[in-house]
């Protein structure tokens, strides 16, 4: 088999990246080989995230990786890409991690806070000593967000806030929590406090996909919060929408790692494995289906690149995002499905990793805009017509 092949990179895009992000991919390769493919099956069974490596994760620049200042490393967003999908090709959860900590988390900070407090804020969770989580989602509020039923309403000088966030990644480990919620105005973004009284996480158990990652609910009841508090600056639903554009971004690149682990696993085990008169590789069926996967990593990859140069241009829009988070996490989800077919009975156990992505990549599907709010999202934006109401 080729180099090309064996890393995947049929069209040497290896050749359009400069050293610098090579070199950010590979590290974060060798972080995920050495210290999460020895332990994930394990921290999947046991519902558990591997809090022990935040620091070396941290060390390695992943938190805000392309913020610039605050303690941030200021990487491109080739760089940042190539990490996510280095992370995902360990496991969805722990870019999930990374996503919510870096582009949900940090950047809600850095796009709406004061200098005040992206100095309390941002330094610290470049260095993963704070954790920071997203509280969008409602239990009766997913893909209409702009319908959320938690309030916050002033107090002297401080806020109030009442509501209920469900779904939330990272809610009961994290230090810091951005709570998004309706004021007269409108809706706008709160940093809630660990430990502030009124304020509780329930987490969520029981799930069959991203089990190496917390999820939890974030209760808010007469929680009183000071005015430094309050990020001004997040006015209306473009406040969290533009944070989900730049994490959805990152989860367009991850999607082809968890696509990537798969494929190999799958051309793997079908060259070794015989039935009938030959390697499972040697019949068209499966040719066909391995043919279907490079096809699609491979286009995935470009889209993911050319996304990245326009969004390091400024020329990024949040619909080309929607484009390639759709597109590439909807056909990863289907080769983690067709690989998991391949490996018959061996599909469904954890000695391989391809069921434990397949289940991660349903969930991936579905946050952070479902497959189906994309389509419309494109839709609206083709002929511009709402679909949505
Ligand atoms: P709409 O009228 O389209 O927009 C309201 C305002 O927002 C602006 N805007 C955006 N700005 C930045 N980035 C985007 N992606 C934006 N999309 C829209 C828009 O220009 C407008 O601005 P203005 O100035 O006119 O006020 O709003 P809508 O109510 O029609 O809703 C649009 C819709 C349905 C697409 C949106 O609500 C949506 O995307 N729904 C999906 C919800 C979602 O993705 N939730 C994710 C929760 S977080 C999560 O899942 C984390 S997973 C964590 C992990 O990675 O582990
Ligand atoms: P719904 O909105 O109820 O959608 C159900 C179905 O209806 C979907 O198929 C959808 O496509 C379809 N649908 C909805 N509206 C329409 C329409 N107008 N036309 C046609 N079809 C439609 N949220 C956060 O805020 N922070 C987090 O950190 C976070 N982490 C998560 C982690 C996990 C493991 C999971 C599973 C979810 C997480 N979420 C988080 C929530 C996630 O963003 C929502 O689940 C997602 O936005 C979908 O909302 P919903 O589940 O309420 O589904």
């Amino acid at each position: 088999m080729s180099d090309l092949l064996r890393d995947l990179d049929f069209f040497h895009l290896d050749d359009l990246l400069t050293d610098e992000e090579r070199m950010a991919r590979d590290t974060a390769k060798r972080f995920v080989d050495r210290e999460i493919l020895p332990l994930i099956e394990r921290n999947f069974a046991s519902e558990t995230f591997p809090m022990h490596l935040v620091p070396q994760m941290a060390e390695l620049g992943m938190f805000g990786a392309n913020l610039k200042g605050y303690g941030c490393a200021g990487m491109n967003n080739v760089a940042y890409g190539l990490i996510m999908q280095e992370l995902e090709a360990g496991d969805s959860g722990l870019r999930s991690f990374a996503s919510v900590q870096s582009a949900l988390s940090m950047y809600a900070i850095y796009a709406n806070g004061s200098e005040e407090q992206k100095q309390r804020y941002l330094p610290e969770m470049a260095k993963g000593k704070l954790i920071g989580c997203f509280g969008l989602t409602e239990p009766d509020h997913g893909s209409d967000p702009g319908g959320m039923e938690t309030r916050a309403r002033r107090d002297g000088d401080g806020w109030i806030l009442n509501g209920t966030k469900r779904w939330i990644t990272n809610g009961s480990i994290a230090d810091i929590a951005i709570v998004w919620a309706k004021v007269d105005e409108g809706i706008t973004g709160f940093l809630v406090e660990k430990g502030t009284p009124g304020f509780s996480t329930r987490d969520i158990h029981g799930k069959f996909s991203m089990r190496a990652s917390i999820t939890s609910e974030l209760i808010l009841e007469d929680v009183r919060i000071p005015k430094t508090a309050h990020l001004e600056k997040a006015r209306g639903l473009k406040g969290p929408l533009g944070c989900l554009t730049q994490a959805r971004y990152g989860i367009a690149w991850g999607a082809i790692g968890a696509a990537r682990s798969c494929f190999h696993c799958a051309l793997d085990y079908t060259k070794s494995r015989k039935q009938f008169s030959r390697p499972l590789a040697g019949y068209q069926l499966v040719q066909a289906k391995l043919v279907k996967m490079l096809t699609e990593i491979t286009k995935a990859q470009m889209v993911c690149l050319r996304l990245a140069h326009l969004k390091d241009q400024g020329k990024m829009r949040p619909e080309h995002v929607s484009f390639a988070k759709r597109n590439n996490v909807n056909e990863a989800l289907k080769i983690a499905r067709d690989a998991r077919d391949m490996l018959g009975a061996n599909g469904i156990v954890n000695e391989y990793p391809v069921i434990r992505h397949m289940l991660n990549l349903e969930t991936v599907n579905t946050y952070e805009g479902t497959f189906d709010v994309h389509t419309l999202i494109l839709g609206r934006d083709i002929t511009g017509e709402n679909a949505f109401e």
